[in-house]
Parts: C-alpha cells; sequence; structure tokens
C-alpha cells in the first residue's frame, strides 16, 4: 500500500501473517529452534546465545558510536586512551572469544556418544535413499527404507556407512548432522525427549535427486516402541 509520500508500506495484517508463517516455521516437523532431542537442545543453546550476545554486543558497540557522536567535545571522557584501547581491543575481545570456546568445545563434547547406548542402528545411505537396520532382542535383523523408529529417552546409537557418494544425515529436531563417508562408519547419538514424528534430510549434495532424500522419523514411549519392534519381527500379536 503506497501512502501520501508514495512510499510502499507493507499493511499490518501482512506484517502480522509474515510474522505468523515464521513462527510457524519454528513448529516445523524440520526445525532446530523447537527441538525433540538432547542433541538439538544442546544446539539450540548455542544458537541463543550467539543470537542474543550478538545483539548485547551490537547494542553495546552502538552505544559506544552514539556517545561519541553526540558527546560535547568540551565534555571529558573521563576514560583514557590507552584504557579504552587496551580494554575494548585487546582484553574484552580476548574475555569474549575464550568464553565462547569453552561453551563450544563444551557443547560439542555434549554431542558425543558417552556411555553404552540402549540401542544400535546401523543407517545405510545409498543414492538416494536411507536404509535403517535394526536387530531384535532375539538376533533378528530387518531393515526398512526412508522410515526410522527410535524410543523416547533412550540413547541410540546410529552407526551411518553409505554405498556410494558422501551423504550427511540429519534430522534437525533431534540432533546434529553427520556425514556418511566411503569406507568408513560414524556414529552419532540420539536421544529422543518428545514423542512424534519428525523429518530427515540429506545435508549434502549428492547428486541429482538429492533433494528428495528425505526421511520419516517416528518417536515412540518405550512399550510402544517395543510393541512395533515385534511386530516387525514376527512376534508380535
Ligand atoms: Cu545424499
Amino acid at each position: 500500500m503506497a501512502d501520501s509520500r508514495g512510499l510502499i508500506r507493507p499493511h499490518r495484517s501482512t506484517l502480522a501473517a509474515l510474522a505468523a508463517l515464521t513462527l510457524v516455521g519454528c513448529q516445523s516437523p524440520y526445525s532446530a529452534l523447537h527441538p525433540a532431542g538432547q542433541g538439538a537442545i544442546d544446539i539450540a543453546w548455542i544458537t541463543w546465545v550467539m543470537i542474543f550476545g550478538a545483539l548485547f554486543f551490537m547494542a553495546l558497540m552502538s552505544a559506544f558510536w552514539l556517545h561519541a557522536v553526540y558527546r560535547r567535545q568540551s565534555q571529558p571522557l573521563g576514560v583514557s586512551n590507552r584504557l579504552l584501547l587496551i580494554g575494548g581491543g585487546l582484553a574484552l575481545p580476548l574475555v569474549v572469544v575464550v568464553l565462547l570456546l569453552v561453551y563450544g568445545v563444551r557443547s560439542g563434547h555434549s554431542l558425543l556418544p558417552q556411555g553404552s547406548p540402549d540401542l544400535e542402528i546401523r543407517v545405510i545411505a545409498h543414492q538416494w535413499f536411507w536404509h535403517f537396520e535394526y536387530e531384535a532382542p532375539n538376533g533378528e535383523r530387518f531393515a526398512l527404507v526412508d522410515e526410522l523408529h527410535l524410543p523416547l529417552d533412550a540413547r541410540v546409537d546410529l552407526h551411518i556407512e553409505t554405498r556410494d557418494v558422501i551423504h550427511s544425515f540429519w534430522v534437525p529436531s533431534l540432533g546434529g548432522k553427520l556425514d556418511a563417508i566411503p569406507g568408513r562408519s560414524n556414529t552419532l547419538r540420539l536421544q529422543p525427549t518428545r514423542t512424534g514424528q519428525f523429518g530427515g534430510q540429506c545435508a549434502e549434495f549428492c547428486g541429482a535427486r538429492h533433494a528428495h532424500m528425505a526421511f520419516d522419523v517416528f518417536v515412540h514411549e518405550a512399550a510402544d516402541f517395543d510393541a512395533w519392534l515385534a511386530t516387525q519381527t514376527g512376534n508380535g500379536p
């Protein structure tokens, strides 16, 4: 809508619709900002710390800049130039970077598999689908394509391999991403904290149909997962 000066201004309802769409996006099955797993919770915290930390320092620097612009030249600053240079130019960045490094290393370490898992699943990437191989308590093996089932609160280790090129396993709502590299088996720990259906996606360009290399993840209550497992291995009701 154009105002009296001919400038185009978005209507309030348009802005409200855009804001609503953005918030709905946070609730999508692919949202890393609405985490449903321990790894994703740690990653979401790193995101918020980085965003609000950056906003805080931007506001601080803007305040200094405004003070410098509008300060009367006759008004004394009260702080020596040397202190400003050493404090603001050396000490402050050093303290912030060291704090971020310690926080980042601690958070990164928490994403690694620690302690023995409750469940192990073999994940094999192909151009362009995912193969999930389970071992039932009776030792029977079975596989699913583009469909991953996980029990709530369990520590699940995914051993990720590939049959062809490099792919990358990623369920944004549940945890971090990990590459599938030819000749290697990489282990990603997931620990779901909420039941529901989530989306997974290959996060490494792996050929013409890469964008279609998606899969569904279903997180069940532990008893429901055991019942599902029994039906898959032919021991169900
Ligand atoms: Cu891929």
